[in-house]
């Protein structure tokens, strides 16, 4: 496989998978009735794919849906989601926001996508820069959901190459899961998930669909939900600096993730494209100084989109 870099800075305080799991059982176990812990299935490789459920919201309030590291060396996505976690537990009762937001929504936090990947990438003493899964020769998991797979460009049929499309929609395990557990929150023909955030870095973007068309409108996006994307992601960037934009206004890539959230489900679904601006390869390895200032810095977006979810 591809050689091992030294890391450019600190990195201690990121979280290896070890401690992502005891950091979010702890975080269950310190707020029970509050938090609760479970799996959506397991990685190719056996890992849990956690998902962790806040709320003190009554049932059928809307669902909102955060997901990071679909992406291996995303790796401070991940600190992104814990942040999210910690943010609505720990500050639960004290912080008039996040205690009403808590009290009218169920917030639904899925830390790593791609567990597996993101071990693979973290080898002792430095990383590798991996993007895919561990299945095969890896799959991009962001280019293997089922809305208009494959039909348009920025994914590829080669398995070598790192925006490996897979060999059908949703043939990466972890995306099976995430789609069957995003179809069971689909509850007397509902779909409960009104609105997702799902983390990537870098660029400081924010992202909304479509990706697999150039035209800001087609079947299944009126130019009036183009119109409510472009108002609701440009607020949200208001708040973080990043810029806002249709997916393929940076580059045309089909299978993502937004465009299968809105178009089979109707989810208003963007992409968060976190802290540094630009960079090369080491844009992926910010040291750990970073992650509190850029995860905090999404503070006031994540709770827009949580205002904004009965809309
Ligand atoms: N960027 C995203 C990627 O998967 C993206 C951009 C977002 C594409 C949403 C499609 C849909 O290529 C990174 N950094 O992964
Ligand atoms: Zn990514």
């Amino acid at each position: 496989g591809p050689s091992i870099n030294a890391f450019p800075s600190g990195y201690e305080d990121y979280h290896d998978f070890a401690e992502l799991t005891s950091a979010l059982e702890q975080a269950a176990a310190d707020h029970a009735g509050l938090a609760e812990l479970d799996s959506v299935g397991s990685s190719v490789e056996g890992r849990d794919l956690w998902l962790m459920s806040i709320t003190q919201a009554p049932a059928g309030s809307p669902e909102v849906l955060f997901t990071c590291q679909l992406h291996a060396r995303e790796h401070l996505t991940r600190e992104m989601c814990l942040h999210i976690v910690d943010r609505f537990t720990d500050e639960y009762g004290s912080d008039p926001a996040v205690t009403e937001l808590v009290d009218s929504r169920i917030i639904r936090v899925i830390p790593s996508v791609n567990p597996d990947g993101a071990e693979y990438d973290h080898a002792s003493g430095g990383f590798r820069g991996w993007r895919k899964n561990r299945q095969g020769q890896g799959t991009d998991l962001n280019r293997n959901w089922g809305h208009q797979w494959g039909c348009c460009g920025g994914s590829s049929g080669s398995p070598s190459s790192d925006t490996y499309r897979g060999s059908s929609a949703f043939s990466a395990i972890e995306n099976q899961h995430v789609r069957d557990y995003v179809e069971s929150r689909v509850v007397g023909g509902t779909q409960r998930i009104t609105a997702h955030i799902d983390f990537h870095t870098y660029s400081e973007l924010i992202l909304w669909p479509y990706g697999y068309t150039y035209s800001d409108t087609a079947p299944g996006l009126t130019a009036q939900d183009a119109a409510a994307f472009e108002a609701l992601g440009t607020r949200m960037a208001d708040t973080n600096g990043y810029t806002p934009q249709q997916i393929s206004d940076l580059y045309i890539a089909d299978g993502g993730m937004n465009d299968w959230m809105w178009g089979a489900h109707g989810i208003y679904s963007f992409t968060f494209e976190m802290y540094p601006r630009s960079g090369g390869l080491n844009g992926f390895y910010p040291g750990d100084e970073v992650i509190d200032r850029e995860t905090a810095r999404n503070d006031e977006a994540v709770d827009l989109l949580l205002s904004y979810a009965d809309c």
